[in-house]
């Protein structure tokens, strides 16, 4: 572990000069080759082997075969809309697998993969794309992996995410008897850390950047990733930063660093060692990811309007899917279990598919129930709107 990093969180790491040197493990064929920033991380996947990979495969093929499920079934006017991940599954599952339970995570809206290795089914992610719940999962619920959840309105969870690490901090320090409402200094060791996930254009949010300088200030431990996919749904990331993103962040005095975000190697191997440094009151870090959206932002939006197909090809290419899994070939493994985690993947989407459709409708008044812990005079006033408007059908349908 670099001392630099936890002594000086400030420029020097992570500023790699005017040509970002992204921190990469895998070629873009899957063959081993770090990049010159790679070294420092990794002793991070020390222990870690075949058996990981094929478990961060099954992740990302499970996810693919789900996302184009959903995609399907958003085109045959089952899911009112579908957030579509495909090509980002890379940064995700590296990320995802190297959080650990007590950890908690703040996602946007398309970490598929990480609800899944969390612990909550696709079938309630698909849930909320078809309206029939307002949140998908109960947070509360410890099977549910501390996977916060999906939060629509751009940056809010940079927020909600930084309010969770400082009590994190709090609770910490009252654990160990001081009840000073303080944080502001490192060094609390809260033994569990919060990630929170956000896009390239989220960062031009005054939330996000508002989220950073209270990360800063009141040094959370908490690790801020920013998939850089290259676009906010038409808007090039070009036009959102002059700068790479990642350099923004040590401008707030967070540890940052860039990696390739097609390459679940690296993104597992800094994010294990940003996650344990926020545990162990070293502060916030920021990662950011680059990455690809090779499908639609959603699909209510037609990418061959604004982006050239040459771009997309080249990032097709770089697919983290195919990477891994010539990264595995390389170790060894045959075609049988490649075929075994696409069945496998194909299973679980098509269960997916068989039950969304079975899921009961919620009445509509059971939206009220979760807004506030105790009865509240402007709830029960539009919870009394929503019974006249319904009853004024069954006068309608009698007369
Ligand atoms: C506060 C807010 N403003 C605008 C929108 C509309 N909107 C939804 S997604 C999006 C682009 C987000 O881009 P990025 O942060 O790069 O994330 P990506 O979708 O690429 O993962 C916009 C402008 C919104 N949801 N919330
Ligand atoms: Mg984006």
């Amino acid at each position: 572990m670099s001392e630099q990093i936890i002594d000086t969180p400030l420029p020097g790491d992570g500023l790699r000069g005017a040509d970002p040197d992204p921190i990469r493990f895998l070629d873009d064929e899957g063959g081993y080759a770090p990049s010159a920033t790679a070294a420092e991380y990794a002793a991070e996947l020390d222990g870690i082997g075949a058996e990981e990979f094929k478990q961060w495969y099954r992740d990302m093929v499970a996810t693919r075969a789900f996302d184009t499920e959903c995609t399907h079934l958003q085109r045959q006017g089952q899911l009112a809309l579908w957030v579509p991940s495909v090509g980002q599954e890379g940064c995700q599952v590296g990320l995802g697998r190297a959080a650990e339970p007590q950890d908690h995570i703040f996602p946007a809206y398309r970490e598929h993969a990480i609800a899944r290795i969390r612990g909550v089914g696709f079938l309630n992610v698909a849930a909320q794309f078809r309206g029939l719940t307002h949140g998908g999962w109960d947070v509360t619920d410890p099977a549910n992996g501390n996977f916060h959840l999906y939060t629509l309105v751009l940056g809010a969870q940079t927020q909600h995410a930084t309010g969770f690490a400082l009590s994190q901090v709090l609770d910490a320090k009252r654990r160990a008897g001081d009840t000073a409402l303080d944080a502001g200094e490192a060094g609390t060791a809260t033994g569990e850390a919060t990630m929170v996930f956000y896009g390239d254009g989220t960062t031009s949010q005054g939330d996000a950047n508002e989220a950073l300088i209270f990360a800063a200030s009141y040094q959370t431990p908490e690790v801020f990733v920013v998939q850089n996919n290259g676009w906010a749904i038409s808007v090039p990331v070009a036009r959102q930063s002059r700068t790479p993103l990642y350099r923004r962040a040590l401008g707030f005095g967070l540890r940052s660093v860039q990696i390739d975000g097609n390459d679940p190697l690296a993104a597992y191997a800094v994010g294990r060692r940003f996650l344990r440094l926020a545990r162990e009151g070293h502060g916030p870090g920021y990662i950011e990811a680059l990455t690809y959206r090779i499908g639609a932002h959603t699909t209510s939006d037609d990418p061959t309007r604004y982006r050239e197909n040459a771009e997309l090809e080249a990032w097709q290419r770089r697919d983290p899917i195919a990477r891994l899994e010539g990264h595995l070939r390389s170790l060894g493994v045959e075609d049988a279990f490649f075929e075994e985690v696409r069945a496998e993947a194909d299973a679980e989407a098509k269960r997916v598919r068989d039950a969304i459709l079975h899921l009961p409708v919620p009445e509509p008044d059971s939206m009220f129930a979760h807004v506030y812990s105790e009865p509240h005079p402007r709830i029960e006033e539009q919870r009394e709107w929503l019974d006249r408007y319904e009853s004024s059908f069954a006068e309608t349908e009698g007369a």
